[in-house]
This record gives structure tokens, C-alpha cells and sequence, in this order.
């Protein structure tokens, strides 16, 4: 749901925050879909020194001082990991939240918008688009790392901040339930990826049985394995730091993991119209499959391990079906810049899919001589 499109008094934001020196500019930052997120300059006693702000998305995020909780949870027990194995600039490697004048990790404006601040990393960048193969691998090995460093998360279990968000089930009868209840008069012009889905339900219910079953554990999990949530240092190219922890909670690492192929894999990017353009690639998903398992191998178990290729297919299957609900019920979830901006984007999702069914067999054939 779009929030307000006019730019916020970020001085005056910024100046709840416990940051020195004087305030110089602050401007949009970064292509997510949910967040406002701004990089804010200060001049720090003569040098350009700045901060990441983020207005979170309150109507997805329906609570977001338990976001801000994990996040502060989860950030500060990697940071304890990285400085007790003696790892060098910690904070470049982990988010670091700056705390409010009054020590919270977080601030409402009038308009009652929830704000947080971070250290922005700088000498790295993430990418919409993964270009190189060391690149998937370096991206796929920090959310690993990233995956590892919380197996021992102590308790209480996370909060669920966005209950059921990988329950493929739920997110299919949502699908069936626009499609009956065709609010905006949508279905008739996508009856061909309504089809598509609808031809594929038996996907939904695999990992969520196998969990049932007891088979794929619950781990704490990033929930929004995008690569473009990995910050690789831009003189070595290595995966530095995984950032937009909001969904953080505890999950399946399929999902994180199929995630990143949708994301790593791909020729074109997310919203391509020219669908002659998209096709997964056998290399960077093996790249994907090595860096994640140099890792996290040694976590993970064997039906985990069995399921990676699957995986692959199902996160960008859920990932076309949130797409197209969405656009169904009047494009009020995910920010769009053009009309059918969800419908573009489902249909690169549909394409991706076939493209991962096509290829099954050696995505097998892959995770098998990495040793998954
Ligand atoms: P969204 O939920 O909108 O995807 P992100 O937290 O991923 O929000 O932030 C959007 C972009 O801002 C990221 O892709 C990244 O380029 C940049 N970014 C976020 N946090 C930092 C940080 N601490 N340092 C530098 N850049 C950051
Ligand atoms: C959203 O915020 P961003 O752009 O990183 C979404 C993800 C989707 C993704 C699709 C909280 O992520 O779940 O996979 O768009 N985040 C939320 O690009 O719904
Ligand atoms: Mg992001």
C-alpha cells in the first residue's frame, strides 16, 4: 500500500536519533517494494558521514515495535558471534542500529510513521540484478552465514510479524479468493496465469507437509532472501552484509534459499516485459548452491538438502501468486510505478517457474555434485 508520496522532514526526523553533527541532506535510497528507505548526509567536524532511515510500511508491518525487537535481538547476537571470532569492522558486516535520544530503536513521527536509523555501510552496494557468478556465490554465502550465525539464537522464539508469510497453502486459497471475489474486475484480463496457477496447486502443500511431518525444521530465517538484501564490498566483491531484516522470524531455510535462486538466477530482472529475456541460468544457480552450502552445509539436514532444487521453484511460484493477488485486489500491497506493474511481474515469475521445471533435473544433478 503506497504510503504518503511526499518527502518526509527528515532533519527533523533525523534529529531524534543519536547522531552528531550538523544535518546536510537526505534523498531516497534503494528500489524495495514495501519500506521508504533514505540515505541522510551529516557533516561530522568537517567530513560527509551518513545514515540510513527507514520509515517502516505500518500496514504491512502491523506492529512494528516487535519488528524493531527482533531486529535489535538478532543483530546484536551476529555482532556477538562476528566479535568473539575476532572478525574485522564488525560494523560493515552486521546492521547497526542508531539508537533515539531517549534510547529506543525506534520513533513515530506526527503522522504516527514509525522511523529507524542505521549505519550506512559504505564501500559496498547490493544489486537488483546479480551480474557475475562469484557474485551469486559471495551473496548466497552471507545469507548462509547469516542463517548459521542464528542456529543458536538464544530464546524466546521470534515474533511473527507478518503471521503465515511463507504458508504457500494460505497464499493459494488468497489467490483463489481474488479470483472469486474479482474486486477490481481484473481476473478476465490474466485468465492465462490464473490457469497457470491453478495447474500447479499440488506445489504448495510439499514443504509445509514435510514440516509437518517433522522433516524440515524451524530455523530462524530471513524471509526475504532477495540478493538484493546483501551488501557486497565493491573492491572484493565479497558478500559483507545481509540487511532488510524485517522479516527475520522464524521460517523454513527453503525459503530463504529459494528465494535466492528467483532472485540470483535470472537474465532479466523482476519486472521485465520482454519475457523472451527470462530464463533461469544453470551457472549462477550452481554458484548460488555452492556459496550457500560452504555455509550453511553443515546445518542443514538431508531433506533440506534433497529439497533445494524444489525450493527453487516454489518461492518464485508463491512469489508470481502474491503478484498477481495483489494486482487482483487493486495493487494495495507491493509499490507500483506503471499500470499492471504486478501483472509484469508475475508473468516474470510464471516464466521463471517454467524455466526451474524445465531444468529440474539438473538442478538436481547440481546440488548433488556440491555435495547437497
Ligand atoms: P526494502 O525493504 O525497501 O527493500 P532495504 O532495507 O533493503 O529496504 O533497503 C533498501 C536499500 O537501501 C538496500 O537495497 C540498500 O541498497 C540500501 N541500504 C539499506 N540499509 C543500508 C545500510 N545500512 N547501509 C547502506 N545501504 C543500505
Ligand atoms: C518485498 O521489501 P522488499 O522489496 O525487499 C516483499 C517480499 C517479496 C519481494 C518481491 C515484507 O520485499 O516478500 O518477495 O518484495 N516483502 C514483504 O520482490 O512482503
Ligand atoms: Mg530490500
Amino acid at each position: 500500500m503506497a504510503l504518503t508520496k511526499a518527502i518526509p522532514d527528515l532533519r527533523a526526523i533525523a534529529s531524534r536519533f543519536q547522531i552528531y553533527g550538523d544535518f546536510r541532506d537526505a534523498a531516497p535510497h534503494g528500489t524495495g517494494h514495501i519500506n521508504d528507505t533514505y540515505a541522510t548526509v551529516f557533516n561530522q567536524s568537517g567530513s560527509p558521514v551518513r545514515y540510513i532511515l527507514q520509515r517502516i510500511n505500518h500496514h504491512v508491518f502491523k506492529d512494528p515495535p516487535a519488528v524493531m525487537q527482533n531486529i535489535s535481538r538478532v543483530t546484536a547476537h551476529v555482532r556477538r558471534k562476528l566479535e568473539e571470532a575476532g572478525v574485522a569492522e564488525v560494523s560493515r558486516r552486521v546492521l547497526t542500529l542508531v539508537l533515539t535520544l531517549d534510547g529506543q530503536t525506534w520513533t513515530q513521527d506526527a503522522a504516527e510513521n514509525y522511523w529507524r536509523c542505521y549505519l550506512f555501510i559504505e564501500h559496498a552496494r547490493t544489486y537488483d540484478q546479480i551480474e557475475t557468478v562469484p557474485h551469486a556465490f559471495q551473496a548466497a554465502r552471507a545469507f548462509g552465514a547469516f542463517q548459521t550465525h542464528l542456529a543458536d539464537l538464544p530464546a524466546p522464539r521470534l515474533l511473527e510479524t507478518i503471521p503465515e508469510f511463507h504458508h504457500t497453502r494460505r497464499r493459494f486459497d488468497n489467490l483463489r479468493a481474488a479470483i472469486q471475489a474479482d474486486a477490481c474486475n481484473r481476473a478476465a484480463g490474466v485468465k492465462r496465469e490464473i490457469q497457470f496457477c491453478l495447474e500447479r496447486e499440488a506445489m504448495v502443500d510439499v514443504l509445509l507437509d514435510l514440516q509437518a511431518r517433522g522433516q524440515l525444521p524451524e530455523r530462524v530465517t530471513h524471509n526475504d532472501g532477495k540478493l538484493n538484501n546483501v551488501m557486497l564490498d565493491d573492491a572484493t566483491g565479497e558478500g559483507i552484509c545481509v540487511i532488510d531484516l524485517d522479516t527475520v522470524m522464524p521460517g523454513l531455510a527453503l525459503y530463504d534459499f529459494g528465494d535466492f535462486c528467483r532472485t540470483g538466477t535470472g537474465r532479466a530482472i523482476e519486472d521485465e516485459r520482454d519475457l523472451s529475456k527470462v530464463e533461469m541460468r544453470l551457472d549462477f544457480f550452481e554458484a548460488l548452491v555452492r556459496g550457500y552450502l560452504d555455509s550453511a552445509g553443515k546445518v542443514l539436514n538431508g531433506t533440506e538438502k534433497d529439497h533445494l532444487a524444489f525450493s527453487a521453484g516454489l518461492i518464485t511460484f508463491e512469489t508470481g501468486l502474491r503478484f498477481l493477488t495483489d494486482h487482483l485486489q487493486g495493487d494495495r500491497y507491493f509499490k507500483t510505478h506503471r499500470e499492471n506493474h504486478n501483472v509484469d511481474r508475475a508473468r516474470v515469475q510464471f516464466k521463471m517457474v517454467e524455466s526451474f521445471e524445465r531444468n529440474e533435473s539438473a538442478l538436481h544433478r547440481i546440488v548433488r555434485d556440491a555435495g547437497g
